[in-house]
């Protein structure tokens, strides 16, 4: 599939749109997702612009899972007692919804009961808070 450079995670990447970032690096931008499934709930994404997993070269993908696993680990140590759910959507077959490769990280504790995607917008001091709180944690991780 073709990479529209007017989706929403690329006008976030080029600063057009606002975003509670958490981590920025080289190659990968992590930011809270606006309509959490749960509290906490993270989005990481490739600077390299792709629509999904299939079309991301393999070095950028491998700088990004690196990343992804940064990020689960801070999720665990800033959600204590949760476990941390990594998933990744191709298609609108499959659900996705925004066409630039990305991973939720989300915090969970509802065992195998997940229906995706969070219902509403959250609030701007909520999403901050919780991206305050990964920022933390993601202090803490080598
Ligand atoms: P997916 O279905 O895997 O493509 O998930 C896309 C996610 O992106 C969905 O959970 C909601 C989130 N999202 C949509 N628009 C925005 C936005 O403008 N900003 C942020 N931070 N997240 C968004």
């Amino acid at each position: 599939m073709s990479y529209d450079p007017a989706n929403i995670f690329a006008r976030i990447l080029r600063g057009e749109l606002p975003a509670h970032v958490v981590e920025e690096t080289e190659d990968t931008l992590t930011f809270m997702d606006i309509m959490p499934k749960a509290n906490g709930h993270a989005l990481v994404i490739p600077k390299e612009g792709a629509p999904n997993i299939f079309e991301i070269s393999d070095d950028g993908l491998h700088k990004l899972i690196t990343q992804v696993k940064r990020v689960a680990k801070a999720s665990q140590r800033a959600y204590p007692g949760n476990g941390v759910r990594v998933i990744q959507l191709n298609g609108s077959e499959a659900g996705q919804s925004v066409f630039h490769l990305h991973f939720h990280i989300i915090p969970s504790a509802d065992g195998m009961n997940f229906g995706f995607h969070g219902g509403a917008a959250a609030d701007e001091a909520s999403l901050s808070e919780h991206a305050q709180r990964l920022k933390q944690a993601l202090a803490t991780i080598d």
